[in-house]
């Protein structure tokens, strides 16, 4: 049960090369030979080899971390890779931590971020979902792809009230259509060079597609990076109506059919590391021009606080106007309201700071 001879050959060729290429990614950092040698003639039972999780990390070597789970049991097969890759983006999650159930806490209980409005555009707090008994991007199939899309499609029709929308399917979406609503940030972007190499946009458009509540303030992905996205957003800096949204929808679609995938130690399964555990990613569109005048020292400065800043494209993105995507870094090793108490807490810091300048 080894990786094929020929994938094998390609590794070796591809590492030799990516060994003399400046890269900060940490699939650099942790790939050593060692690990390389030792994971090098691996498959899954999936059938996913070392090269399916690190082919788009050897192709981009901007990346910032360069390997994605392939399937569900890539996180078992290359662990010698994935745990220090867990461990450094998500502060310290070590190898025989395991991650807390979930807890969402009270949503009422959390910092309102920017009472007066002078720095908040916008607040966002998402997670993702695998289905249980489903692989990945890369090893699924035409027919998973539109069974996938079916189940979760099905499972939003039973939102009511404020929640109640509908699903657009991205095959058959006009191009007008599409674009408007990336560039309004409800739609996730065509074309990610990262996803690409990864063999994460096969047969695409099929069985992709957005949904959208009457006020675009409930959001749901279908198979773009995951197989769920499910995102809750409004202007301005309310993050407690936003948590609260979030974990309203997310307790009806629970109670749908769907089953979602989770690891005992790793929390909610998802395909890139970055995501697991809690899968939430709280974020801020917010403009702090004193703080911002240097963009190295916003990152440095949100840091200290564990939070992550993005361009206003979202990831591998430039500021547009001054304004920057501020998220929490973690989403591993604590609750779903401890995530959301670190964002809350910090972008607040971060605000202060930028009224003292
Ligand atoms: P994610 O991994 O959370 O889906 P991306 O970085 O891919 O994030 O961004 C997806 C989209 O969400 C982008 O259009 C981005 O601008 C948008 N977005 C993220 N945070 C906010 C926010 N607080 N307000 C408005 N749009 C946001
Ligand atoms: C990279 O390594 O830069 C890309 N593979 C994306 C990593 C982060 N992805 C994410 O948070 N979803």
């Amino acid at each position: 049960n080894q990786a094929p001879s020929s994938v094998q050959r390609k590794l070796e060729e591809e590492y030799g090369k990516f060994a003399t290429t400046p890269s900060d990614s940490l699939l650099k950092k942790y790939l050593t030979r060692e690990v390389f040698d030792k994971l090098k003639t691996r498959k899954t039972r999936y059938g996913s080899s070392l090269l399916d999780v690190i082919q788009s990390g050897l192709k981009n070597p901007d990346s910032g971390i360069g390997a994605y789970a392939a399937d569900p049991e890539a996180y078992t097969t290359f662990a010698a890779l994935f745990d220090p890759i867990i461990e450094d983006y998500h502060e310290g999650f070590k190898p025989t931590d395991v991650h807390p159930p979930s807890n969402w806490g009270d949503a009422s209980k959390l910092p309102s971020l920017d009472p007066e409005g002078k720095y908040v555009i916008s607040t966002r707090v998402r997670c993702a979902r695998s289905l249980e008994n489903y692989p990945f991007n890369p090893t699924m199939s035409r027919e998973q792809y539109l069974e996938i899309q079916d189940k979760i499609s099905g499972a939003l029709k039973s939102l009511d009230g404020d929640l109640k929308g509908e699903y657009y399917p991205l095959e058959g979406m006009d191009k007008e259509t599409q674009q408007r609503l990336i560039d309004d940030h409800f739609l996730f972007k065509e074309g990610d060079r990262f996803l690409q190499d990864a063999r994460a946009c096969e047969f695409w458009p099929t069985g992709r597609g957005i949904f959208y509540n009457g006020n675009k303030t409930l959001l749901a992905w279908c198979n773009e990076e995951d197989h769920l996205r499910l995102i809750s957003m409004q202007k301005g800096g309310d993050l407690s109506a936003v948590y609260a949204r979030l974990i309203e929808a997310l307790g009806k679609l629970e109670r749908q059919q769907l089953r979602f995938a989770r690891h005992e130690r790793l929390g909610y399964l998802t395909f890139c590391p970055t995501n697991l555990g809690t899968t939430i990613r709280a974020s801020v569109h917010v403009r702090l021009p004193k703080l911002a005048a240097d963009p190295q020292e916003l990152k440095r400065v949100a840091g200290i606080y564990n939070l992550q800043v993005r361009g206003t494209r979202g990831e591998h993105s430039e500021s547009e106007g001054g304004v920057y995507d501020v998220s929490n870094k973690r989403r591993m090793g604590l609750t779903e309201h401890a995530a959301l108490l670190e964002m809350g807490n910090g972008i607040a810091e971060l605000i202060r700071r930028e009224e003292t300048l």
